[in-house]
């Protein structure tokens, strides 16, 4: 039976529409989801809006609208931005979907008769924009790292969750699971957090204070804190969407963040876990922030990259190839559309663009679109050398997807692409066509350049899906599994076969470098 996998993003606030920050998580759990589905497993991908909580409630009352009506607005957005942007989810969850509300409660109430939840009194620094409190060694000159305001002091009697009875567990699970959080130094930030008491979790908030939220089940003066309720999603959705088999998908769950919330997924989420007597999942991937000049990219910020601009400016694949391409997994990376165009027209209008144009030109130029044979007379060394670059692109891009770096993956497909310009300087066809006896060889140059880019939209499929299909279209071949066994990729077509005419896929930006470096 195919292994089962569940990767996930953040459910994301609905205070505000989707940026390039939510665009990179969605987009690289996208490309895994399409990579994993490749290897033949079976994927669930999640992904969805936050919708309760103190930040949503001011959100709406700023618009005067109620918060129902105003998450459900925004939500729509969000998935609407997706579905235009063909990300390939599954499962679309609202933390306001009644089987998440009843999960919920449910959890709640079992980790409450467990005596893991008790009530008693709590006064401390609490910043809406994150909707947690804050010890006073956390801030940066008293104020919140991440919003650079002041958190309110706020004291009130609430309930707890007893998240330091799990401390000495967590910290073991993490040691004996050395891949539990990656990159390493994400694990090592966890380890130091660990390594001073975590305290005990407040899970709620009076509705003298907050009422959009889930009520407790205990105590209908109070509604769940919203990270509590929010963590929840992973497995609530899960369990609506696959009844029958979400046990199978949840050992496979690989929750996907950047850093701002690693506290939440890495401290309260598997001490949650524990508590509710669930195994812990199996990986929390974290990246770095997109920055713009020195400041982390957000809505409340205001320095905002909208999706489906760069996609109308520069179509999809363009700003997914970007992303994947310009930031490390893990590291920050800072935007600045200079950077954007160089690289678009660096590696996409130059690179692959040329390349696919150039190859289909030569076999319309010298043999009207039709492949032609190879034989043993006009196949040589270089062919296979080719073919070996391409093999090993290949073993190296999936070996760092698995390890969820896809950086990685593009530069290693990016040096098959040099190696196809290589081999065609090396070749020059266009002056062996000078000679009436090369001709075979021409075309056996072709055939080779046409099965490399056969390859080529094979390799691309999970990180750029409609390039990936327009050159397979254009070849008139499918681009194929990428775990196909042994590459049935050479002399791949039958002499004769006819391909399409060659197309700009990637048409240079002609913008002014002082016009977009600002
Ligand atoms: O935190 N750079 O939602 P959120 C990179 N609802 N990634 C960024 C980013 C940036 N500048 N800005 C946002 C929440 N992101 C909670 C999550 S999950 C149970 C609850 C991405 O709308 C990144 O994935 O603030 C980050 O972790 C997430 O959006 C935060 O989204």
């Amino acid at each position: 039976m195919a292994e089962k996998i569940h990767l996930t993003t953040p459910v994301y606030y609905v205070n505000a529409e989707p940026h390039l920050g939510h665009t990179y998580t969605t987009v690289v759990v996208d490309t895994l989801a399409r990579f994993h589905r490749s290897m033949g497993r079976d994927v669930f991908f999640l992904t969805g809006t936050d919708e309760h909580g103190d930040k949503i409630a001011r959100a709406s009352e700023a618009k005067n609208q109620d918060p129902k009506q105003y998450a459900e607005g925004v939500s729509r957005i969000f998935r609407s931005t997706w579905d235009t942007c063909g990300i390939s989810y599954d499962h679309f969850m609202r933390t306001t979907d009644d089987y998440h509300v009843a999960f919920v409660r449910e959890v709640l109430q079992k980790v409450h008769d467990a005596g893991d939840i008790y009530f008693g009194e709590y006064g401390g620094r609490y910043c809406v924009g994150c909707e947690r409190f804050y010890a006073d060694r956390e801030l940066v000159d008293g104020k919140c790292p991440d919003h650079k305001t002041e958190p309110e002091w706020i004291a009130e009697e609430n309930y707890f969750f007893r998240m330091s009875r799990y401390q000495d567990a967590l910290l073991a699970h993490l040691e004996a699971n050395p891949e539990l959080i990656t990159p390493v130094g994400y694990r090592n930030e966890v380890l130091g957090l660990l390594r001073e008491p975590i305290g005990d979790l407040c899970i709620s908030r009076p509705k003298s204070r907050l009422t959009w939220g889930i009520e407790l089940p205990f105590d209908d003066r109070y509604v769940c804190y919203v990270w509590f309720d929010a963590l929840i999603n992973y497995l609530s959705a899960l369990r609506h969407a696959r009844p029958d088999d979400w046990e199978a998908y949840w050992a496979g769950a690989h929750h996907f963040i950047a850093k701002d919330i690693l506290k939440p997924h890495s401290v309260f989420w598997p001490t949650m876990l524990m508590a509710a007597g669930i195994p812990v999942y199996r990986a929390l991937h974290v990246h770095g922030y997109w920055t713009m000049d020195e400041s982390k990219i957000s809505k409340s910020l205001g320095n905002v990259i909208r999706p489906l601009d760069m996609r109308e400016r520069f179509g999809m694949d363009g700003f997914r190839y970007f992303m994947l391409r310009d930031m490390a997994f893990g590291s920050d990376s800072s935007f600045t559309e200079k950077a954007f165009v160089e690289r678009f027209n660096a590696d996409l209008a130059n690179g692959i663009g040329n390349l696919v144009s150039r190859v289909l030109s030569m076999q319309h130029k010298y043999f009207e679109g039709r492949v032609q044979a190879i034989n043993e007379d006009t196949e040589r060394v270089a062919d296979h050398t080719l073919e070996q670059a391409f093999v090993e692109a290949e073993t190296r891009a999936i070996a760092a997807l698995e390890r969820t770096m896809p950086h990685v993956a593009l530069e290693e497909i990016w040096k098959a692409v040099a190696a196809c310009n290589k081999y065609i300087v090396e070749m020059e066809p266009f002056k062996l066509w000078k000679d009436d006896e090369q001709k075979p060889r021409v075309g056996a140059v072709l055939h080779v350049l046409c099965d490399a880019l056969r390859h080529l939209a094979r390799l691309l499929a999970p990180f750029m899906p409609e390039t990936s299909a327009k050159i397979a279209t254009l070849l008139g071949a499918e681009a194929g599994r990428l775990a196909d066994p042994a590459p049935p990729w050479r002399r791949s077509f039958c002499p004769g076969h006819l391909v399409g005419q060659p197309e700009r896929l990637f048409p240079r930006i002609e913008i002014e470098v002082d016009e977009v470096a600002k």
